[in-house]
C-alpha cells in the first residue's frame, strides 16, 4: 500500500506561505500582478485558467486574464504581450497553451520578457535552469519537485525516470531531478524496452499525457510514482498517465489524479509571481 501525496493539501500550507510574504509587501506598497491569457474555448484549459485566478485572489495577488476569442490573429497576441511587458503592475505574463494552430507558440514565447516568464519557458529562463543559475522554475517540475520534499523523498543517488521528453515537463523536470544529485534517465516514445527501464526506477515520474499508460509491471516494488498527465475520458472524469488502481499497491508513494501535481502548478505560478514581484522591487 502507497502513501499517497496529498498535492491539494500541500499547495494549501505553500500558498498561506506565499499569502503571508504577500501581505508583508503590501505593507510596503507592492502587490504582485499576473497576467493569463487563453486564446479560444478549450474547456480544459478555461478550467486551469479559472483556477489559477481563483488561486491569485486567494494569496493576495493581483491578476487580470484576458479571454481572447479562438480567431485572434498572432499580431493582436503579440500586441497584448508587448502592452503587458511595459506595464508595472504585471510582474508575470502567461500564454495557457496549447495555443490555436494558426498562431506560433515558440514566437509567442519569445517575446514574453524573461523578466516576467513565470511559466519559465522563455529560451533565456530555460538556459538558466539548465546552467543551474535561475530566476524561475517551470511550473509543474518545480511542484513536482516540492512533491518529493514535502514528502520526505530525496533524490540523492536516486535511479529517477522520467518517461516524457516535452519542453514543458519532461526534459526541465530531468534537468532539476539532475541539480537534485539524481541518476536521470528520460524515455520516450522510442525508447526500447520501456517496462524494463522504468523497472529499474526508484523515483518514476510519468509525463507523457496517455491515460493509465504506466502499469504495475512498469514498476518496481517500493518506487515513488509521481502522475503528471491530467486526461480526460469519455465520460468526463480525470485521469493521470499511471494505472492508479493496479500501480498504487506496488508503488511506496504515489500522486493521484486530480489533487496531485495539477494543484502544485499552480502553487508554483504563484511563487515565481511573488518572485518576479520582489525582484522587480529589488527585495531579496
Ligand atoms: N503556459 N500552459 C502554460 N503554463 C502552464 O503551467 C500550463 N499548464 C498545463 C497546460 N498548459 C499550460 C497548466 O497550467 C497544465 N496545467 C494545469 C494547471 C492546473 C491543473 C491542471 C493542469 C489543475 O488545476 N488540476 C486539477 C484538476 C482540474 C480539473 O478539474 O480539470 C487537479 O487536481 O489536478
Amino acid at each position: 500500500m502507497a502513501k499517497i501525496i496529498n498535492g491539494k493539501e500541500v499547495s494549501e500550507k505553500i500558498r498561506l506561505r506565499i499569502a503571508e510574504e504577500v501581505k508583508d509587501l503590501a505593507a510596503k506598497g507592492i502587490v504582485p500582478g499576473l497576467a493569463v491569457i487563453l486564446v479560444g474555448d478549450d474547456p480544459a484549459s478555461q478550467v486551469y485558467v479559472r483556477n489559477k485566478k481563483r488561486a491569485c485572489e486567494q494569496a493576495g495577488i493581483y491578476s487580470e486574464s484576458y479571454e481572447l476569442p479562438g480567431n485572434t490573429s498572432q499580431e493582436e497576441l503579440l500586441a497584448l504581450i508587448d502592452k503587458l511587458n511595459n506595464d508595472p503592475k504585471i510582474n508575470g505574463i502567461l500564454a495557457q497553451l496549447p495555443l490555436p494552430s494558426h498562431i506560433d507558440e515558440e514566437t509567442v514565447i519569445n517575446r514574453i520578457s524573461p523578466d516576467k516568464d513565470v511559466d519559465a519557458f522563455h529560451p533565456v529562463n530555460v538556459g538558466k535552469i539548465m546552467i543551474g543559475n535561475y530566476d524561475f522554475l517551470p511550473c509543474t517540475p518545480a511542484g513536482v519537485m516540492a512533491l518529493l520534499a514535502e514528502s520526505g523523498v530525496d533524490c540523492a543517488g536516486k535511479e529517477c525516470v522520467v518517461v516524457g521528453r516535452s519542453n514543458i515537463v519532461g526534459k526541465p523536470q530531468a534537468m532539476l531531478l539532475l541539480h537534485n544529485h539524481g541518476t536521470v534517465t528520460i524515455c520516450h516514445s522510442r525508447t526500447k524496452n520501456l517496462a524494463e527501464v522504468t523497472r529499474r526506477a526508484d523515483i518514476l515520474i510519468a509525463a507523457v499525457g496517455k491515460p493509465d499508460f504506466i502499469t504495475a509491471e512498469m514498476v518496481k516494488p517500493g518506487a515513488v510514482v509521481i502522475d503528471v498527465g491530467i486526461n480526460r475520458k469519455a465520460d468526463g472524469k480525470l485521469t493521470g498517465d499511471v494505472d492508479f488502481a493496479s500501480v498504487e499497491p506496488v508503488a511506496s508513494y504515489i500522486t493521484p489524479v486530480p489533487g496531485g501535481v495539477g494543484p502544485m502548478t499552480i502553487t508554483m505560478l504563484l511563487q515565481n509571481t511573488l518572485k518576479s514581484a520582489k525582484k522587480a522591487n529589488n527585495i531579496s
